[in-house]
């Protein structure tokens, strides 16, 4: 397979000035006729190249005359006169056949697209590249009752639409649906005064469960308006939910089509996460009707401009309709999940990739999380007030154009005058900086000293100083904030900074909420730890200092046999009962660090980490917590019931987590009894699911699990929930079982990506589950990925990465996964999506 490098950038050779399409829709024939407007490009002459697909050509006319193009890898070429001509083009296509979930296919008998990154040459002849943009004029021809493209509708009759776009656009985000919907509506009138008409598509039967998705689109249209100055510009915006989707939701300009579990949400049937992770989507995806489509990608190679840019504003969002502490410890976690676990394995890459295969592999933590604290890291630097200036700037300077990163920066350096060019190496440098600190305190004068240190990633060897911005307090040993929050700008591979005038050595807060994406490295000892977690003024790492403690109290269990450390309980506990502090908050420090966190950090101390050894300390600190603090926990979980009905809110659902982590350590303790009487009461899925998971979890979920699966067998996102439960909580040596026997349900329709992640991607999840040194799960997941891959590579390839941290492992371990990787990579046909994982995982 051809590697495409960013580099070998040349502009397109022909412009698009106007596309027209007809479909005409049937299950495996479907008809799409194109006219476009072509102008050769004067500044970058070339042959006339049009991607294409899997297309069965049926006729072509150039200026109305046909003409034979010549079919080339990837596309065809052909001969066109030197100056602005007319395409046309009937060709075929199969939706039915279109398992891939790429291009134009059926969900549950629905007619959607999905063309982002490259489906688009699925559909028709086309420069499927976003750099090249162009109004869109959509005629749809089919017996569906609900026929959708972008843009505004300007027209329609029994059996047919149309569809004006008038905001040029890469084709990318060109979008279709038919079929048999219902509208949930509403409207919106921008801040000039234009009426705009929403819309959520949805079955009949999900009518109940969008309004949360409406309420949540409507609180991003204002947010945007208040934050950004950033108008909605058609009168109509439609979100569409379909039940096949690869990922959480697309773009696609006036036309957003979600993953159904990325929408829809009523109190019985989603969780408390699940409105938050809907709340979050919707606004990503409203956001990027400026980042993204009015602006969008001179290359995929630039995807973290309007990803990392996007990420950025939905945390933003999120942080101002919640609390902003809580979303933040939130976001931390997830990126020190996956975006550090990837960021220091064989799939590390940077933020802007400079070469790749299949760009679908490139839609990752990497460009999405970690990109978006590229823009964090520049707006702390430059101030926010600078930075809302540059964004003004940046819309107006390149509204309508496809942008690199080069622009990006230009914004930002043309509104501050700073010289950023040592910033930019965040993006082109892969891995996650460690940041080493030691300090020294003499007359007065408190110095911390710096040395940054990047390790080589694949292909990058050796790494330059990045700037890092380091948001710093300092603490009195009375507890009293001296030196509130400063920012250290760090630019070299070592610096010390140093704070006069202190009357003792001070405690530093360090990296305070969480500044810059580095792995902060000193030898705090539990004492300051403690102290941090009692006295900082900074919530981010309030939490963090707890963090800490649980950590090294579990690291030391697993390599010394050390016993659950009763500091660390005790401090926990007078967190808990710090009843000014917000539930969620709290509920945040309840939990132990991850399984996965965990064997990182051992890994990074030099011991190779044994998944069923960490599960055995997780287990036996959770029982140590459950039995010092059950008293407080009991009163904790009484006292945080929500009374009346329930609401999404971040207050409510703040309380309902403290409470469910509180049930989850009392069922240690109290035989399950109140899991089975909160699983039996509950009226909202976040109860229920909770004392559903603590049932299982102590061995006596059977009934519940059966009961359960009566209740919801009608509903597949509940269903999800029933199926990924089971592995995920499973004890290890049992994982790969309960996982065998859920791929044999009737039910397991390993197709859906939602149902095949909810399963193999549970099983993964299970640390000790996954890494029992049997092998049998990495044998099922392999088997499983072999399945996939010729039905729907871009699932298949994503799922691989449960295999990106084998090298952490000892040689028996890593002996296994290499068999199943060879096994994948052996397999006959496999796609360039997962052939270019497994080779890039194998290294
Ligand atoms: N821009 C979208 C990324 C995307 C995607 C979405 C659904 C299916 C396949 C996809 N490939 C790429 C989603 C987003 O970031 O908002
Ligand atoms: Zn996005």
């Amino acid at each position: 397979p051809k590697t495409i490098y960013l580099a070998d950038y040349t502009p397109p050779a022909y412009w698009v000035d106007d596309v027209h399409l007809t479909f005409r829709l049937a299950p495996s024939s479907t008809r799409v006729v194109s006219r476009i407007l072509f102008r050769p490009n004067p500044d970058a002459p070339g042959p006339f190249f049009l991607h294409g697909e899997a297309l069965t050509t049926i006729s072509v006319r150039i200026d109305g005359q046909p003409v034979s193009p010549t079919p080339v890898e990837g596309g065809i070429v052909c001969d066109v006169p030197d100056r602005p001509f007319t395409w046309e083009a009937e060709v075929e296509i199969d939706p039915q056949a279109n398992t891939a979930l790429e291009g134009l296919y059926l969900s549950g008998g629905m007619y959607c697209t999905q063309c982002e990154a490259e489906g688009f040459r699925k559909i028709t002849y086309y420069p499927d590249r976003p750099d090249v943009m162009a109004p869109f004029t959509v005629r749809i021809e089919g017996d569906a009752p609900v026929l959708l493209s972008n843009g505004n509708p300007s027209g329609s009759g029994p059996g047919w639409s149309e569809w004006h776009d008038p905001w040029p656009k890469p084709a990318y985000l060109f979008a279709l649906v038919a079929g048999n919907l219902v509208a949930h509506r509403d409207r919106f009138t921008t801040r000039s005064g234009r009426d705009v008409e929403l819309a959520i598509w949805v079955r009949e039967g999900d009518l109940h469960k969008c309004a949360f998705g409406m309420d949540a689109l409507k609180r991003s249209m204002v947010w945007d308006e208040r934050v950004y100055g950033r108008e909605y510009d058609l009168d109509v915006f439609n979100i569409v939910a379909v039940d096949d989707f690869n990922m959480g939701a697309m773009e696609n300009k006036g036309l957003n089509i979600f993953n159904a579990s990325a929408v829809l949400a009523s109190p019985d049937t989603a969780t408390d996460a699940n409105f938050e992770r809907i709340e979050s989507i919707i606004a990503h995806e409203y956001f990027h009707n400026w980042t993204g489509n009015r602006i969008t990608c001179r290359d995929w190679f630039q995807l973290c401009l309007k990803e990392g840019l996007t990420v950025f504003r939905d945390q933003q969002f999120s942080a101002d309709e919640r609390s902003a502490p809580v979303k933040r410890i939130d976001d931390v976690l997830a990126l020190r999940g996956r975006q550090f676990r990837e960021d220091n394995g064989p799939l590390a890459h940077p933020v802007r990739p400079e070469s790749f295969v299949e760009i679908n592999n490139f839609y990752t933590a990497t460009v999405y999380e970690k990109g978006a604290e590229l823009i964090g890291m520049l707006r702390r630097l430059v101030g926010a007030q600078a930075y809302d200036r540059a964004l003004q700037l940046y819309f107006e300077r390149h509204d309508g154009q496809a942008c690199t990163i080069e622009d990006w920066i230009a914004v930002f350096e043309d509104t501050t005058g700073r010289d950023l060019r040592q910033f930019k190496r965040w993006y082109s440098q892969a891995g996650t900086p460690r940041l080493d600190v030691t300090d020294s305190f003499e007359d007065g004068r408190y110095t911390l000293h710096f040395r940054q240190h990047t390790p080589p990633t694949p292909g990058q060897p050796d790494k330059d100083p990045l700037v890092i911005p380091v948001a710093v307090g300092l603490l009195a040993p009375s507890g009293e904030e001296v030196v509130s929050t400063t920012l250290l700008e760090m630019t070299e591979a070592e610096q010390s900074f140093a704070f006069d005038g202190l009357s003792a050595r001070p405690v530093p807060s360090l990296l305070r909420g969480f500044s810059a994406p580095v792995i902060l490295t000193r030898s705090a000892d539990n004492a300051e730890r403690a102290f941090l977690l009692a006295h900082d003024t900074d919530p981010f790492n309030r939490w963090e200092a707890g963090r800490a403690l649980a950590k090294d109290a579990l690291m030391r269990m697993v390599t010394d046999g050390a016993a659950p450390d009763a500091a660390f309980i005790e401090a926990l506990g007078l967190l808990l009962d710090d009843d000014s502090l917000d539930p969620a908050f709290r509920a945040l420090a309840l939990h132990l660090p991850g399984q996965d966190d965990l064997a990182q950090s051992l890994f990074d101390a030099g011991v190779t980490p044994d998944p069923g050894a960490i599960h055995a300390a997780c287990e036996a600190m959770a029982d140590a917590m459950a039995e010092v603090l059950e008293q407080r926990l009991a009163t904790i979980y009484d006292a945080m019931q929500v009374p009346g009905p329930y609401s999404p809110d971040a207050s409510a659902a703040g309380r309902r987590a403290l409470a469910n982590g509180a049930l989850s350590l009392l069922s240690r303790r109290d035989g399950a009894a109140r899991a089975a009487t909160q699983f039996a009461a509950a009226d909202n899925m976040t109860q229920q699911l909770a004392g559903l998971a603590a049932l299982v979890r102590r061995g006596r979920g059977e009934d519940a699990l059966a009961a359960f699966y009566d209740q919801w067998r009608g509903d597949r996102l509940v269903l999800d929930k029933w199926f990924g439960l089971q592995p995920g909580l499973a004890q290890p040596q049992d994982a790969a079982d309960v996982a065998t026997r859920l791929t044999a349900h009737p039910d397991f329709d390993w197709k859906n990506p939602n149902r095949f992640r909810a399963v193999l991607g549970a099983l993964a999840a299970n640390a000790a589950g996954f890494h029992h040194p049997s092998g049998a799960a990495y044998t099922l997941m392999a088997d499983w990925l072999i399945r996939l891959d010729p039905v729907n590579p871009q699932t298949a390839a994503r799922m691989t990465t449960v295999f990106e941290t084998w090298r952490r492992y000892d040689a028996d371990r890593q002996a296994l996964i290499a068999d199943a990787l060879e096994r994948i990579a052996a397999t006959p046909g496999l796609s360039r999506d997962t052939g270019e994982m497994v080779n890039r995982i194998r290294g």
